[in-house]
């Protein structure tokens, strides 16, 4: 790892770990890993500063790729290392990276409570409405009529919708973005991480190998017509009405962050070493 300072300047690529990614190619989740790091190097963040968590999933493959202090944990928990690790050391720019399937399935208690707390934090999610690294189940955001071999006629369940889901629960800003469109992802993510309190960023990441059709998101998405609002009522109407393919920042919102700054670190830690003292 390295520091920025005044006379190094931190690059997108010096925040990409030695390790190859395993992805497909033409996965999705190539182009999000370098809107991360683009994000990084603009925000201008030494390796030191920021944390990778993330769960289970060929998404939540991130912290390997990244060379910045990362936890690849257990399915459907990053949201719970993530709170417990921004609460220890707020100093830290805490990123979490994952799937739908990690953080709305066997995740999602954690994230309707992760909007809730609105720990200073941003959640990337890489929707690509399918359980990839297991080899192509459905998921929580899957159409009800995707057929599939695992899913012959389609699963005829309503799909989660996390950007209201993460309205109504208090995450403090909104997104949704298309990986295919780099630059404005970066610059979301960017908006995210500056934004104080939980910030969501849902992106539509296509699974080539299980998912084919989803290479047409290309032409589907389409830059959100409207500015930001930060009535949050407002921004889940025009979720719940649009075509499911407006990018962009949807919603900022104005709750206080969790605090999780401890007054007197040392001291707590010393009082609790002796609760625990055998
Ligand atoms: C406790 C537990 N249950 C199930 C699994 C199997 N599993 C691994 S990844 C995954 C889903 C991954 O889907 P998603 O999060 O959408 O990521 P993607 O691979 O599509 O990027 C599942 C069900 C597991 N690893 N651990
Ligand atoms: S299975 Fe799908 S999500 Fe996983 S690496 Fe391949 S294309 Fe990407």
């Amino acid at each position: 790892m390295q520091a920025a300072t005044a006379d190094k300047v931190v690059k997108p690529k010096d925040y990409k770990s030695d390790i190859k990614p395993v992805w497909c190619p033409g996965c999705g989740h190539f182009a999000v890993l370098s809107a991360v790091t683009k994000a990084l190097a603009h925000l201008a963040l030494s390796q030191e500063q920021v944390a990778m968590i993330s769960g289970i999933g060929c998404s939540s493959r991130l912290p390997a790729y990244t060379d910045v202090y990362g936890f690849h944990g257990v399915h459907g928990r990053a949201l719970a290392v993530a709170s417990g690790l921004k609460a220890a050391r707020p100093d830290l720019t805490v990123l979490v990276a994952g799937g739908d399937g990690d953080g709305f399935s066997i995740g999602g208690n954690h994230f309707l409570h992760a909007c809730r707390r609105n720990v200073d934090m941003t959640y990337i999610v890489m929707d690509n409405r399918v359980y990839g690294m297991t080899k192509g189940q459905p998921s929580p955001t899957t159409e009800p009529d995707w057929d599939s071999a695992l899913s012959p006629g389609g699963t005829g369940l309503s799909p989660f919708h996390p950007l209201v889901i993460a309205l109504a629960s208090g995450a403090n800003f909104v997104a949704r973005e298309f990986s295919g469109d780099i630059k404005s992802t970066t610059r979301t993510i960017v908006e995210a991480v500056r934004h104080p309190g939980f910030s969501f960023v849902e992106i539509l990441s296509p699974c080539v190998t299980f998912r084919p059709d989803e290479r047409a998101w290309k032409t589907q998405t389409h830059a959100a017509a409207v500015e930001a609002t930060d009535d949050p009522a407002r921004a889940a109407r025009r979720i719940m009405t649009d075509d499911g393919f407006n990018v962009g920042i949807l919603y900022r919102g104005k709750r206080k962050a969790y605090a999780t700054h401890v007054k007197d670190q040392a001291g707590d830690t010393a009082i609790l070493e002796q609760e625990f003292a055998l």
